[in-house]
């Protein structure tokens, strides 16, 4: 049964399209939502291990949550992880993911503020404009960097793992409640956004391989389909190797 969940859920259009998202202009001049998708779910890490771990994590949720055009919509619980990489001294990770509701566009207030008639903001742009409002709320949250250190400990790091469309009339309203309110053609279904660029690379290039993302991510997401490597996250969690600890002691 699990394996059959999965291959419906991977059979739900995740694709490698890097299309913008179309939409048409109403009569108010205002576009229209209706059969495009203007919405984006994301998913990203949280870790934090300097000062006040916990509080640093339920902050920088806060932040997101107030920035325009952005909801948090689940959260995992805090996981307690061992560093991997960085000095051989250093405090513990308290790590989670939560999911994002993103408003690219057409909304009162989103996040790119891209309102005008015909101007779309690309999953692209949604994309880095969400990643540059996280990398403030880390700097706000006191994250400091070192040029050239990898892995340093940090009061807090926000990583975007993955992001797809939200299809227009997903309401969560269970199929043919509202049969007649649906358009009569095809809703689109959910697309991976997929980016390849020098400042933002999505799906994250580590997120498989990273027990720390991929536990706390199977808590809020465990059927959403890695885009290219076409897994599970609890199928990428279960392949994991076992963990050496690099102190037997
Ligand atoms: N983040 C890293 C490197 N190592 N280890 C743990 N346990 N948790 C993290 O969030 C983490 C890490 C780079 O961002
Ligand atoms: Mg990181
Ligand atoms: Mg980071």
């Amino acid at each position: 049964p699990r394996a059959r969940s999965t291959a419906r859920r991977a059979g739900r259009g995740w694709s490698r399209s890097r299309e913008s998202v179309m939409g048409e202009i109403g009569a108010d001049g205002r576009r229209q939502t209706a059969g495009c998708a203007t919405r984006y779910r994301a998913w990203i890490a949280l870790g934090s291990n300097l000062g006040d771990r916990r509080a640093s994590i339920s902050d920088a949720l806060q932040r997101i949550d107030r920035l325009p055009g952005v909801r948090v919509v689940a959260r995992s619980a805090l996981h307690e992880t061992t560093p991997v990489g960085g000095p051989a001294v250093q405090g513990l990770y308290l790590n989670a993911a939560a999911e994002l509701l993103v408003t690219g566009d057409g909304g009162s207030a989103t996040l790119t503020g891209h309102e005008s008639p015909g101007d779309v903001a690309s999953p692209a742009a949604v994309a880095v404009t969400l990643l540059n409002a996280l990398l403030d709320i880390e700097r706000s949250l006191g994250r400091e960097r070192s040029p050239g250190l990898r892995n340093e400990p940090r009061t807090i790091d926000l990583d975007l793992l993955l992001m797809e469309t939200v299809a227009e009339g997903d309401t969560g309203a269970p199929d043919g409640a509202h049969a007649s309110d649906r358009l009569p053609h095809t809703q689109p279904a959910p697309t991976a956004v997929i980016i390849e660029l020098p400042e933002l690379r999505m799906p994250h290039p580590r997120l498989h391989e990273r027990r720390f993302v991929l536990a706390p991510l199977a808590e809020i997401a465990p059927d959403l389909t890695h885009p290219t490597l076409g897994l599970a996250i609890r199928q990428l969690l279960a392949q994991l190797p076992v963990e050496v600890s690099r102190n037997p002691r």
